[in-house]
């Protein structure tokens, strides 16, 4: 049957009512017409041919919904999100570090019990990181670190063997959440929302499966910034004031626009010296990225998730990034395709592409 239109007629292309009104965003511009040389010198820290270490850390033990362990998978996959290619084809060679084990079934209540200060899955988690950390120690210095994650429990396995790489390595945390809590201020005792609290040194009590952490390099809290925060806890707050942490939120954003939160971010930074990205999806607001797990109104847009990613990547310093907390089981299929797409739209500003695709 063919569409009438309100005119009566019939529509000469015979379209029907649903695939007329379907509502379809583009994110991503054809691959072919991004390919681009790299400037030989362009990224002081890394070493030629520009090469990306990528690895998988696709496991959810830091928090209790399914779904956030298939995301590497998903973001790799020729048929989604075509992580390869997509960083490829901006001139950078990839290397597959491999994926984290995060094998569901070894793990239960009986040879993984909260701790007494209430962590959930300590064990599981600690040896997710671990692994990861040694995936990332083990890799080839002067390539650039990319970390699919995975819940965001798991920068303490990616950071904590960066920073043992690069001594004056700065973190940009780019989240709705702080990450902050201890065991002991924690409301529900899931390990993602802990990491930066680990590896700044503020968990004293020894949490089993960390024991590996425990005489790796701190944080020093002059070296991270957060960016987007949103949605903290009133302990976290107090954490955050107590260490000292430049924190720009959304009301920051808002106030300055997002190129000077850049701006003062790296202005705290200085003028040398590393950066890490370690970008939790759930920065961006639900209408950008709504398959995630922990949903929080009023965040960046899409263009001022880009600029982060884009102004940083200008910088010339940036040596590593996670992508975290994208979770596929998460809304409906067109749901979980725009989330794909913001991510690898992320991961390509990252790797160099911008608009009009010149040397920013
Ligand atoms: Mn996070």
């Amino acid at each position: 049957m063919s569409y009438v239109n309100h005119n009566g007629q019939t529509d000469p292309m015979n379209l029907t009512p649903e695939n007329t009104h379907e509502l379809i965003i583009q994110y991503l511009t054809p691959l072919e017409e991004q390919t681009k040389q790299i400037k030989e010198g362009a990224h002081p820290f890394l070493t030629t041919p520009y090469t990306v270490s990528m690895v998988g850390a696709g496991y959810r033990g830091g928090q209790p919904k399914y779904g956030v362990e298939l995301a590497p998978k998903h973001l790799r996959d020729p048929a989604r999100g075509d992580a390869e290619n997509n960083i490829r084809n901006l001139g950078w060679d990839v290397i597959h570090l491999g994926d984290v084990d995060d094998d569901s079934s070894k793990w239960n209540k009986e040879n993984d019990p909260d701790t007494a200060s209430n962590i959930k899955n300590p064990r599981r988690v600690g040896s997710a990181t671990k692994q990861l950390h040694d995936f990332i120690q083990n890799s080839k210095p002067g390539t650039f670190t990319l970390t699919l994650g995975g819940d965001h429990s798991f920068a303490m396995g990616s950071i904590s063997a960066l920073l043992e790489r690069w001594k004056d390595l700065n973190i940009v945390w780019v989240d709705a959440h702080g990450d902050i809590n201890t065991p002991s201020t924690s409301p529900s005792g899931n390990l993602h929302g802990m990491p930066v609290a680990f590896l700044l040194g503020m968990v004293k009590e020894d949490v089993p499966g960390f024991e590996w952490m425990k005489s790796l390099p701190k944080l020093n809290p002059k070296r991270i910034v957060y960016v987007g925060l949103r949605h903290i806890d009133y302990h976290e707050r107090h954490n955050i004031e107590k260490a000292g942490i430049t924190a720009f939120s959304l009301h920051e954003v808002d106030k300055y626009g997002i190129g000077v939160v850049m701006e003062k971010a790296m202005n705290q930074f200085g003028s040398t010296g590393p950066i890490h990205l370690s970008f939790d999806i759930d920065a961006c607001d639900p209408f950008v990225c709504p398959s995630t797990g922990t949903r929080v109104a009023g965040g960046l847009t899409y263009r001022e998730a880009c600029f982060v990613c884009e102004s940083l990547a200008a910088s010339g310093r940036l040596v590593s990034m996670d992508i975290t907390e994208f979770n596929p089981l998460i809304g409906s299929p067109q749901h979980v395709k725009q989330t794909c797409d913001v991510c690898i739209s992320l991961l390509r500003c990252v790797f160099g592409h911008n608009i009009l695709n010149v040397q920013l």
